[in-house]
């Protein structure tokens, strides 16, 4: 659930206004970082040592394979594992683990993204953020990020990819001293995530932020020496609430173009009476809601659908503006307003959110992990190291070479900022955030485990 933010003193245009720019971006191009946020991804990841010698490695795919050569920050990674054309998109893959046990460096991912956004060049820089928006999204979805909308156009557009970040990550459980290298079949959970926004007196947790999941999980039968249970998780999260899952409500009546009023159709269509535009949907949509649009004949004082969630109310912004007299207004009547931010009630189109404690797993007495949703597994082992293997080494080192890339769980992860959150204040549009993330698994030498 989205928390009443309430921002002292200051106000406080939420984020929509970052709609605001976008919509304004011929005229302010100078201006483009004014809403573009910071952020230092400083991902964490923990392996749990069960026994003493298993241990949980991170790593990067990506595309370049000189990312080693090019940047400082991945000299300590291990040499690129080429895993072939791992998603089927005609273009080979190359894996950049980190030491056992280490984690990811904020430097590191900035280059990382760097190298993706190379086609851009030094105008790409990993941290910043734009606002952008995933629409209606329920869990299981494939996300598909839009742009900012544009003042009088209520049109998703694809999202500009240099406006939020994409880490695919691999994992892969090494155990060191054991005949088999590499721990197959191991469920990868995730035990952390935080987004902190730094720059403020005192750090707050940022809610905007979302991660986006998705990888591929599997259960190993034992008995039949099969995988069994393949599944796809895909879930976005918010990585600031403090224990719930949510919903953005992702339409409403905007100011875009910044003139007080909610935007409407009076520029645009004469023919026919001008009427408030409510972003985000068609007006089929909001027939089909029964919305009642109401005539004025007087300019109404201003109005923030979202003052319950803002926690700040009548200063103009891009959620709080009047109506306008001689527009037809999406309001019960003059003297009443639909309450647009509310995720009860009107079934506006809203983006679900997971809380980290809806995937986390919990820890048993013996130090497992237990329950919650696995993000990814690791890969199943269908290469056999025998005894006699061990006499012929190049065969041996053959194999060990085929089940380093088979042992490799992989998991998609996109950040960006929603631009629907109608907690972002305009106050806060110089400060960055910190976003962390801890990854765990479980494992025992010698098979996995229920
Ligand atoms: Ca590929
Ligand atoms: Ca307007």
């Amino acid at each position: 659930m989205n928390r009443p933010h309430k921002i002292r003193g200051i106000w406080s245009l939420p984020l929509s206004s970052a709609l605001l720019l976008l919509a304004f971006t011929g005229a302010v191009s100078g201006t483009l970082a004014w809403y573009a946020y910071s952020t230092r991804a400083t991902l964490s990841m923990k392996g749990t040592t069960v026994g003493s010698e298993t241990m949980l490695q991170i790593g990067l795919v990506s595309t370049d394979p000189s990312l080693k050569t090019k940047y400082a920050s991945f000299a300590s990674f291990d040499a690129p594992l080429d895993v072939g054309d791992n998603d089927g998109d005609g273009k080979k893959e190359y894996v950049y683990f980190t030491g056992t046990g280490r984690g990811l460096s904020s430097e590191a991912i900035g280059d990382y993204l760097r190298a993706s956004h190379a086609d851009l060049g030094s105008q790409y820089d990993p941290t910043k953020l734009s606002p952008v928006t995933s629409g209606a999204y329920s869990t299981g979805d494939v996300l598909s990020l839009k742009r900012s909308l544009i003042a009088n156009e209520n049109e998703y557009k694809e999202a500009d990819p240099a406006s939020y970040s994409v880490l695919r990550f691999a994992f892969r459980m090494s155990v060191k001293t054991d005949a088999s290298e590499y721990l197959p079949n191991e469920n990868i959970y995730l035990t952390g995530a935080k987004a902190i926004l730094s720059g403020v007196d005192t750090e707050e947790n940022y809610s905007p932020v979302r991660v986006y999941f998705s990888g591929k999980t599997h259960s190993y039968d034992t008995a039949s020496s099969s995988v069994t249970n393949e599944k796809e998780e895909r879930f976005l999260l918010s990585p600031s609430d403090k224990g719930e899952s949510g919903d953005t409500v992702v339409a409403g009546l905007l100011d875009l173009n910044g003139d007080g009023y909610f935007d409407s159709t009076t520029r645009l269509d004469s023919a026919k009476a001008p009427r408030e535009i409510l972003y985000g949907m068609t007006e089929d949509e909001a027939n089909r809601l029964g919305l009642t649009l109401t005539s004025r004949s007087e300019d109404s004082d201003v109005v923030n659908p979202h003052e319950n969630l803002s926690g700040d109310s009548l200063v103009p912004s891009t959620f709080a503006a009047k109506h306008e007299a001689g527009v037809l207004s999406y309001a019960p009547s003059t003297t009443q307003e639909y309450d647009f931010s509310s995720t009860t009630g009107l079934a506006l189109p809203k983006a679900h959110y997971l809380a980290l404690s809806d995937v986390m797993p919990s820890v048993d007495k013996s130090g497992y992990l237990q329950g919650g949703t696995p993000l990814c597994t690791t890969g199943n082992l269908t290469t056999v190291i025998t005894s006699s293997d061990a006499e012929d080494p190049s065969t041996l080192e053959e194999k060990k070479k085929a089940q380093a890339k088979e042992a490799i769980g992989y998991l998609d992860c996109t950040i960006y900022v929603e631009g629907w959150d109608p907690s972002i204040i305009d106050s806060r549009r110089d400060y960055s955030f910190n976003l962390g993330l801890q990854f765990q698994a479980n494992g025992l030498p010698g098979g996995s485990h229920a």
